[in-house]
């Protein structure tokens, strides 16, 4: 490793990582037992045109571990991307809990890593669907993973049913089709009978399962946690990660385009971001709920399909988190970081959460399997930075070398240590909840409310974030090949809001069936009466809340043009001053510009001066920035309009609804791109046609302009 990239954004388990980082440069190669290599070229024959002896250990050392470096992908969440950072505690954690990590001023390393979930390690980054969100404090007490999604919210109520769930979404088991993708007839033949999925179904139909990056997206802890203070007092909580850019997508069309002309367009903006200094900022928070308070809502805070509306219980800020270094190697830190939400520290317990409760069982069942024994704690990214010790030993690739005779307790040949930490000493004590009840399977009936939330869902949504949902429903189920399973959806979706499923029914062409006779499943036992446990009908006081809407998230009250990504296109002949006032302007407030042409290398401008060209017509498109701009200059315009590349650029700019802007010369590359009226895009919401580039960046600053895209496209 290069001392300055070792030394960059410094923490404690980087430090920690430093006696494992490897740096070949100007080294001999050797074998993995130090032999330097003479001739690496060449497998050691008998005479240059005879058969390979198995004498060659240096092939056979090389081959084998070639042979041996693939591992099991990930069940689910196969596909990720992770970085370095460090979490800063405010003053606000300490008197919720007693964890170290929360007093005011603490600096704890972390570790992040974001997924997809459904897709394999291959796929495209793009697709619809949730995203993991998953955080490793290396605290000084221990290990601490809040390992969450970027939707409050889960599919099901019971751990019991999550292979079934993960089965139902996977590619389909006969022909391993479709890859990454819900849009398939067992995913949805499953959604369609089982209710309490509704709520979740309707944030994965939103813009939030097509995120615009990783960096702009929220994180949710999901369930109901605890949070215990100094005196032992505990209070039931739900963890959000607000991100400081607000939250931003992209249309589902783009997503679409992004899937095959970069499929790792959220890894690759991940990375840059952190290299380019723009560290990814998210607010740790946490809803409270006082123990006594437990039951005073109309849902179970045990269930993980509710939220707890923000109207209800803000958000209370407990820190900031900065991603402020890349991994140093893919394979090491971000394919071997192990989560597991077992690991807690004191100050943060569970609650009973029959969801949460299976998932405590999964994760280290999971690591044994996919990094292949009960060692890999000791895998240097999973390494706590304080010591272990414990009587555990031996198993596959032990790194540690437990010194002495014990390893058990009691003993004292060892002073009967290592010893139990008093909780004043920072041991852990599981928090004493009264628990009584009879052993049974079943589902509470608090449980079985499945459509309000889901309703609350729609009716918060802004007009535009409607229009993407109903066309989401209609693409995914468009795609699924059983009539029978549309239907049954319809069913489901009239549950939730009539006019969802009537627009919906619109575009798959069909009436919304009876629900009589449907055979939902609802949880029940074999042995149970089913109408015990019908669906709670909806009370018509489901209202609106407005933290659920994209259109609410933070930045979009505080507009800026941060980190924002803008094409600026030009050919020779280009008019350079409106490219360099256009490039200050956008770096002035944090953007960055890319210099988009028919051809690399350089540019010549009108006035003979050269600029360096950033992208090729061939090798980018609009779907990779936030808005583009048509540099001045006759001959550059004139040229562009024979592009096709260049003309289908403004035009999904402007069918993406992203600000299109253009030097008054730009206006015939307009005009050449618009669909329906030609003058019609001059007149465009959010279309600038100006010489300066303070339109085109107050533009920028609003982001997109869902005007067009309500007038432009088919009404849904
Ligand atoms: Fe996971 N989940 N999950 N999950 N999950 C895994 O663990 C599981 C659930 C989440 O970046 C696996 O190491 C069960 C909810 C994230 O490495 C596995 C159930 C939430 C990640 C597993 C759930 C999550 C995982 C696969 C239902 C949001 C990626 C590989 C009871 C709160 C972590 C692994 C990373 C990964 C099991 C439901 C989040 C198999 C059984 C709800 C972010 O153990």
């Amino acid at each position: 490793m290069s001392k300055q990239k070792s030394e960059k954004n410094h923490n404690a388990k980087l430090s920690e990582l430093e006696q494992n980082r490897e740096d070949s440069t100007g080294k001999f190669l050797t074998t993995n037992q130090g032999l330097r290599v003479n001739d690496d070229q060449n497998s050691l024959k008998a005479g240059d045109r005879g058969p390979t002896l198995l004498e060659d250990f240096i092939l056979r050392e090389k081959i084998t571990h070639f042979d041996h470096e693939r591992i099991p992908e990930r069940v689910v969440h196969a596909r990720g991307v992770a970085a370095h950072g460090y979490f800063e505690a405010y003053d606000t954690g300490a008197q919720y809990s007693k964890a170290d990590f929360l007093k005011a001023g603490t600096k704890t390393p972390v570790f992040t890593r974001f997924s997809t979930v459904a897709g394999s390690r291959g796929s495209s980054d793009l697709a619809r669907d949730v995203r993991g969100f998953a955080v490793k404090f290396y605290t000084e007490e221990g290990n601490f993973d809040l390992v969450g999604n970027n939707m409050p919210v889960f599919f099901i109520q019971d751990a019991i049913k999550f292979p079934d769930f993960v089965h139902a979404v996977k590619p389909e088991p006969h022909n391993e089709i479709p890859q990454a993708a819900s849009a398939h007839n067992t995913f949805w033949d499953f959604i369609s009978i089982t209710p309490e999925s509704m709520h979740m179904i309707m944030w994965v139909m939103s813009d939030r399962a097509i995120p615009r990056n990783l960096r702009m997206m929220e994180g949710f802890g999901v369930h109901t946690f605890r949070l215990i203070d100094a005196q032992g007092t505990a209070r039931f909580v739900k963890f959000h990660w607000k991100p400081k850019l607000g939250v931003h997508s992209v249309v589902w069309d783009e997503a679409l385009q992004i899937s095959g002309k970069d499929p790792d367009f959220h890894r690759r903006d991940l990375w840059q971001a952190i290299e380019d200094g723009n560290y990814p900022e998210w607010e740790l928070g946490v809803q409270i709920v006082e123990e006594a308070d437990e039951t005073k809502f109309d849902f179970d805070l045990l269930d993980p399909t509710k939220i707890i509306p923000e109207e209800l219980v803000p958000v209370t800020k407990l820190g900031k988190m900065v991603l402020n270094r890349n991994p140093d190697n893919y394979f090491a830190e971000t394919e071997q970081v192990a989560f597991h939400l077992g690991h807690v520290v004191p100050g943060i317990d569970f609650s009973n959460d029959p969801l949460l409760q299976g998932r405590l069982f999964s994760y280290t069942d999971t690591q044994l399997k996919r990094l292949g024994g009960p060692n890999f704690h000791e895998i240097p990214i999973n390494r706590p930075v304080v010591t272990v010790h414990n009587g555990q030993r031996d198993g596959h690739m032990r790194q540690q070398i437990n010194v002495g005779k014990t390893s058990y307790s009691p003993n004292l040949l060892n002073e009967n240590t290592p010893k139990q930490a008093k909780q004043s000493e920072g041991g852990f004590a599981s928090y004493q909840e009264r628990v009584d009840g009879n052993k049974v399977r079943a589902r509470s009936k608090s449980f079985r409310d499945h459509y309000s939330q889901a309703r609350l869902f729609w009716n918060s949504q802004a007009d535009w974030e409607k229009v993407h949902i109903v066309k989401a429903l209609q693409f995914e189920l468009g795609k699924v090949e059983e009539e029978s399973v549309r239907e049954r959806m319809l069913i489901q979706l009239a549950q939730v809001a009539d006019e969802l499923a009537t627009r919906v029914a619109k575009g798959l062409g069909l009436e919304i069936p009876s629900a009589e006779g449907v055979q939902l499943n609802l949880g029940v036992p074999a042995d149970a009466d089913p109408a015990e446990y019908q669906s709670r009908p909806l009370t018509g006081k489901e209202g609106k809340s407005d933290a659920l809407s994209i259109e609410n998230t933070p930045l979009n009250a505080d507009k800026n043009i941060k980190t924002k990504q803008v094409a600026i296109l030009a050919a020779d002949g280009a008019d350079g001053d409106s490219i360099t006032a256009l490039k200050k302007a956008l770096e002035a407030g944090g953007a960055q510009a890319k210099l988009v042409a028919p051809h690399l290398g350089k540019l010549r401008t009108g006035a003979g001066e050269t600029i360096k060209i950033d992208f090729s017509l061939q090798t980018t498109a609009s779907v990779m920035f936030d808005g583009v701009y048509v540099a001045g200059g006759d001959k550059s315009v004139q040229a562009l309009t024979q592009q096709p590349d260049a003309v289908n650029f403004i035009n999904e700019a402007y069918r993406h609804c992203k600000p299109v802007g253009a030097a008054s010369a730009g206006k015939a590359l307009l005009k050449a791109a618009a669909y329906g009226g030609a003058d019609d895009i001059l007149q465009g919401d959010g279309v600038s046609i100006d010489d300066g580039p303070d339109a085109f960046v107050a533009n920028l600053a609003i982001g997109r302009f869902w005007s067009r895209e309500m007038m432009s496209e088919p009404k849904v």
